[in-house]
């Protein structure tokens, strides 16, 4: 469903953007963005790399099936909890050509965004890491996902939310 859905936009030179939802989500995303426009650059910022190898796919295992399965560069931003696979909280370097963003809103420090369900102790990225990556994609970013945000009363963090949706269709109108 949603790997046609976001064909269909892709074919008609739209970039869509995904709010989940389920970080699962974005295999269907990097499925359709190979069918449709080939490999290209993924930036994967998370708190989690979600890389367990395991035969089934699930959120904590869609990016080992979907960097296997469809052949893109997977860039990790972020990642903070496994010892073994921590990356930076901004991307250190630039990436050239058509890119997708997966994003996972416990990428975000949880002093300052409670509202997801697996928060991983900080410290954890910010709005400026995150602006400061998408600064160093600079080739088209042709669709951003936007996952699992976990709203609980009092702890919606819906200003961060939009701002992060803004800055998202901000990068992809550039
Ligand atoms: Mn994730």
């Amino acid at each position: 469903m949603v790997r046609f859905a976001i064909g269909d936009c892709l074919r008609d030179g739209l970039s869509p953007l995904l709010l989940g939802g389920d970080h699962s989500l974005s295999y269907a995303t990097a499925w359709a963005a190979r069918e449709c426009v080939g490999t290209l650059a993924v930036v994967h910022a998370d708190a989690h790399h979600d890389s367990y190898q395991v035969p089934y796919l699930s959120n904590y295992s869609f990016a080992y099936h979907a960097g296997r399965d469809f052949g893109h560069q997977w860039h990790g931003v972020g990642w903070r909890h496994e010892p073994d696979q921590l990356r930076s909280r901004r991307l250190e370097y630039d990436v050239r050509g058509p890119s997708w963003l997966s994003f996972d809103f416990d990428y975000f420090d949880p002093e300052i965004f409670p509202a997801v369900r697996f928060p991983v102790p900080g410290p954890g990225g910010t709005p400026e890491d995150l602006d400061a990556t998408i600064d160093r994609m600079k080739g088209p970013l042709l669709g951003v996902d936007l996952l699992e945000w976990m709203p609980a009363p009092g702890a919606e963090n819906s200003d961060l939310v939009m701002r992060t949706v803004v800055r998202a269709l901000e990068a992809v109108l550039r």
